[in-house]
């Protein structure tokens, strides 16, 4: 059986990733590869209702605390993303680990202190980052209705975003029209599957 891929989009917010996301796994259904959507933080969980209600300006959490409970939220779905990861199923995820860290970071915590309750999550196999100006994203409907969503504070973001970038990312012109976004996307996703493929064929 192979492996199905771990795909995630990163991003600032309002960057469109929830409709990049979405339009990604109707696509892959479409083609019959088995495909599930993920996303961070799962408010659903009883840890995501404590991180809704500080996101939604409901409770107050410490910067430390927070950031703890958003990685428990990562946690708690692991066993669950590995098993159908080993049953075939891709996973197109919603924000993950990097935006752990980004926005904690981007509060100054440490960047070390940040990473180290993630460290042992599945590691996603392509990363795909919705990169918008925070100037941009502003101007979206609905900004502003949470926490983060604070222009100074979202530049922060960005740049720890680009910190944590490596071979495995691909920047996305948030900017560009949904359709011609969906189209570099699937371009991207095809070469991801093409490329586990060829590292299948070379290790047999
Ligand atoms: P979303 O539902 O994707 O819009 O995310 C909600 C907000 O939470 C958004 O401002 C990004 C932020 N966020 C997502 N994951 C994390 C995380 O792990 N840590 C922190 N501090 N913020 C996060
Ligand atoms: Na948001
Ligand atoms: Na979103």
């Amino acid at each position: 059986m192979t492996r199905g891929l771990f795909i995630l989009f990163e991003g600032c917010d309002r960057s469109g990733k929830t409709t990049q996301s979405t339009r990604l796994v109707q696509a892959l259904d479409d083609s019959g590869i088995k495909a599930k959507l993920l996303k961070f933080p799962d408010r659903t969980t009883a840890i995501g209702k404590m991180i809704d209600g500080y996101l939604t300006q409901k409770s107050k959490l410490s910067d430390e605390a927070i950031h703890l409970l958003f990685s428990a939220n990562r946690w708690e779905a692991m066993n669950q993303m590995r098993a159908d990861l080993e049953s075939g199923i891709t996973l197109v995820v919603d924000r993950y680990a990097f935006s752990g860290v980004a926005f904690s970071a981007a509060k100054k915590l440490d960047f070390k202190w940040c990473k180290a309750p993630d460290v042992g999550l599945l590691a996603p196999d392509r990363v795909f980052f919705m990169d918008i100006h925070p100037d941009d994203a502003a101007k979206r409907d609905g900004y502003g209705e949470e926490i983060y969503e604070k222009r100074e504070f979202q530049i922060e973001v960005r740049v720890k975003f680009f910190s944590m970038m490596d071979s495995s990312w691909s920047v996305v012109d948030a900017n560009k029209d949904a359709d011609e976004i969906h189209r570099q996307i699937m371009v991207l996703t095809k070469r991801a599957f093409k490329k586990q493929e060829e590292d299948q064929s070379s290790i047999s």
